[in-house]
């Protein structure tokens, strides 16, 4: 599926702005995009459903096109009525889902409706753990019982546009580069397009830099291959993007798309071939009063401040993220791990409706970020209960729902389960392609101690690497600093301590040549369910939720300099 995008033929229109919505039996204004729960102080743990309603007003001559309603996501269930009519429902968060709406638009006003619910479901994504009627049942016994530690924003996060386009239309782009050979500078580059049946029979025009060709569309798929000499090679010190346009008679998609390959073996991630060492951090996609909502400006801010730091990658943890975050990474030069919308898995996930919408999810995602050259690697799950016996079939076939949409990409899942102790090894871990682990030694283990916590990790991580023979990725740790708290000797939660355990973490990860990365958790403080280890945000952040640098923000400057 594309993003809808005005181009010379192709017309959207962004419904952002102020709905209506029926709250609690009264009509309030709400912005879309955003979350509902910072909009109004009442709705802070309000699961909804909520009616969301706009009106929107088409002229006759675009009432007659192929009309599609593009939601780039709704936190989580809901369902979609035009002019009365139910047209659509969705029940993932995160990714974008469509509405063929052509014929059943009115030329003039069109009344549009979404009710939205964001219920925390036991087996659910998002999830909780079960009631087991004590007063503690989620993550860390937190309200809401969310299983997992962020907070479970709801409402239409992310921006709802209409696309106009022909009958005869382009449906879908496929890009691969990963046949391109870097040291020659050869760039080739496979093109892939998908057309309505409308389109069979129309000329196509596919335009790569100044390389162009001329199809036939006698199927329904047009493949074409594009070889450029001295291709200028996609990299995190000149990402240069190449123009495709793909044209039909009276329809027209453009991409920016980047030359590139990704590469892996027991020790190595390459990149063009040359090993790359991901620096960088997880994250939230979260703000003080947007929730979740889209933000365009805090986007710019943390691509700055990403720059500033010397970091060259991140990872949406826990789930995808808008889509112009990938449009800036690509045009940055930072790499990007892709994250499934599937954190808190855990034994009540592991049966066989669960694991075919995770399936989905996962092919959506990809279907999604396909294209992006940033994007370097898929991660089916966060921090799954994979030392469970039943997670082994489950999480094998998310690696090969991965694997068929994509081959160019390592799939990683992130585990905490493969630890020393043999009673709790992670059974699904071997699988992947990556070992991508969370460690928080001299946080939650050996608390305060952070030289006896890193010659355990030295320990875990060796084991790891003797066990697995692939390359570890460290894609958490870190520890929780308040700003402006400072401490000597070093103490938990002084801006000190964190510092001082990030840098000896990363000094020891740089010896180990078999780590490719290691990822600080987290980015910027964020806000949490309510629990006693969270006074109300997660203090990881290496930067302070409004983005102010924390002392460990000029340690790290530095070091990531020298790496
Ligand atoms: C983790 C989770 C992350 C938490 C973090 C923490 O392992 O993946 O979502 O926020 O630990 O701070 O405990």
């Amino acid at each position: 599926m594309l993003k809808p995008k005005n181009t010379l033929k192709r017309i959207v229109q962004n419904l952002d702005g102020f709905w209506d919505c029926e709250i609690k039996e009264e009509n309030r204004p709400i912005a879309v995009p955003g979350s509902w729960n910072e909009q109004y102080q009442d709705l802070c743990y309000e699961e909804g459903p909520f009616t969301y309603k706009t009106t929107f007003y088409v002229p006759e001559e675009l009432s007659q096109k192929h009309i599609r309603l593009y939601f780039a996501a709704v936190n989580t269930d809901c369902d979609v009525f035009l002019n009365g009519e139910k047209v659509g429902e969705n029940h993932i968060g995160y990714l974008p889902f469509e509405v063929d709406v052509t014929g059943k638009v009115k030329p003039g006003e069109n009344e549009f409706k979404v009710v939205v619910e964001n219920r925390l479901k036991v087996g659910g994504f998002p999830s909780k753990v079960p009631d087991r009627g004590t007063h503690t049942v989620g993550f860390f016994g937190s309200f809401p019982p969310a299983n997992f530690d962020f907070f479970p924003y709801g409402g239409i996060i992310r921006p709802v546009l209409i696309e106009f386009t022909d009958h005869a239309r382009i449906l879908d782009i496929w890009v691969d580069t990963s046949e391109s050979e870097p040291e020659k500078k050869l760039g080739r580059v496979k093109v892939k397009v998908e057309v309505s049946e409308e389109a069979l029979g129309q000329e196509m025009t596919i335009k790569l830099g100044e390389a162009e060709k001329k199809i036939k569309t006698f199927d329904r798929f047009v493949e074409e291959e594009f070889i450029l000499e001295n291709a200028r090679f996609w990299s995190l010190e000149d990402p240069y993007l190449y123009p495709l346009k793909v044209e039909l008679e009276r329809d027209e998609y453009t991409l920016d798309i980047g030359i590139r390959t990704i590469s892996w073996d027991e020790k190595k991630l390459y990149l063009n071939g040359k090993p790359v060492f991901l620096k960088g951090f997880g994250k939230h996609e979260e703000f003080p009063v947007l929730g979740q909502g889209t933000f365009y400006p805090l986007m710019i801010k943390d691509f700055n401040l990403l720059k500033w730091i010397n970091a060259n990658s991140f990872r949406t943890s826990h789930y995808p993220y808008s889509e112009e975050w990938l449009d800036l990474a690509d045009r940055l030069g930072i790499l990007v791990i892709d994250e499934a919308p599937h954190v808190g898995i855990t034994r009540y996930h592991y049966n066989p409706e669960t694991q075919k919408i995770a399936e989905d999810n996962i092919r959506r995602m990809i279907d999604r970020d396909k294209n992006h050259p940033s994007v370097i690697m898929w991660s089916v799950a966060n921090e799954p209960e994979s030392n469970h016996p039943d997670a082994e079939g489950f999480f094998k076939a998310l690696y090969e729902t991965a694997k068929e949409m994509d081959r160019t990409r390592p799939v990683v899942m992130v585990s905490m389960m493969d630890t020393p102790d043999e009673r709790t090894r992670d059974v699904a871990l071997k699988y992947f392609d990556i070992v991508c682990v969370n460690r928080y030694y001299g946080w939650y283990i050996y608390q305060g101690r952070i030289e006896e916590g890193l010659q355990a990790l030295e320990k875990d991580i060796e084991e790891l690497y003797a066990r697995h023979r692939k390359p570890i990725f460290v894609t958490e740790f870190g520890a929780d600093a308040i700003a402006g708290i400072h401490y000597d000797p070093p103490q938990m939660f002084s801006e000190e301590y964190q510092a001082e355990l990030v840098e000896k973490t990363i000094r020891l990860l740089l010896k180990k040549d078999f780590v490719i990365g290691t990822h600080v958790w987290a980015f910027a403080d964020f806000k949490t369910p309510q629990n006693v280890r969270r006074p109300i945000l997660n203090y990881k952040g290496v930067f302070t939720r409004d983005r102010q640098p924390k002392l460990v923000a000029h340690v790290l400057r530095k070091l990531w300099s020298e790496v």
